[in-house]
């Protein structure tokens, strides 16, 4: 009886948690933050942007900001009207829609000169099926699968 229970709960568990938490925050430039002079695009090449993540612009308030803008923008780093940025030193965007995003540093000549913009590619098929690099193994497994073999097996662990 207790393992049955325990398995309609690992199935509920499966069929809710795709879509609560395998949202991923991303803090832009990791430790280094929203600053000149960090290769961005480096950061961004290796990770896949689902949509139900976050970016976080993280910065000393005053010193940067963040602009959307489109392709255009971001190439020639055109600044559009200062109500458009986020200035909070801590800017969370929800990515909710899919395809490419174009952000850029408004201040000064921080994005022609000092290279502080940030293109991503934002995917919009659900986690459960969408690929996860798993750079350990070099294989190719779902984040979803990779979730459900960790349920499986700590519930293995309760069973035993
Ligand atoms: C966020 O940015 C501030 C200002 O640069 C910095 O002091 C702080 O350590 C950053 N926080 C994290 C978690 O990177
Ligand atoms: C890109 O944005 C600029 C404003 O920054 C606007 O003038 C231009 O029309 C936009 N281009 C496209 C293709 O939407
Ligand atoms: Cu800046």
């Amino acid at each position: 009886m207790a393992s049955n229970n325990l398995l309609v709960i690992l199935a509920i568990v499966a069929i809710v948690l795709p879509s609560v938490t395998m949202a991923t925050d991303y803090w832009v430039g990791d430790s280094s933050g929203w600053t000149n002079g960090y290769d961005y695009q480096a950061w961004a090449k290796d990770k896949v942007f689902y949509v139900g993540d976050k970016l976080v612009f993280n910065y000393t308030m005053g010193n940067h900001n963040v602009f959307k803008v489109n392709a255009t923008g971001f190439s020639q780093c055109i600044i559009p009207p200062s109500n458009e940025a986020l200035t909070s030193g801590h800017d969370i965007i929800p990515l909710m829609v899919p395809g490419k995003k174009w952000y850029i540093c408004g201040v000064g000549q921080h994005c022609a000169q000092f290279g502080q913009k940030l293109v991503i590619n934002v995917e919009g098929e659900a986690p459960a099926l969408a690929p996860m690099k798993n750079s350990a193994h070099g294989i190719l497994i779902s984040r979803y699968q990779f979730f459900m073999a960790a349920v499986f097996v700590v519930a293995a662990m309760i069973v035993a």
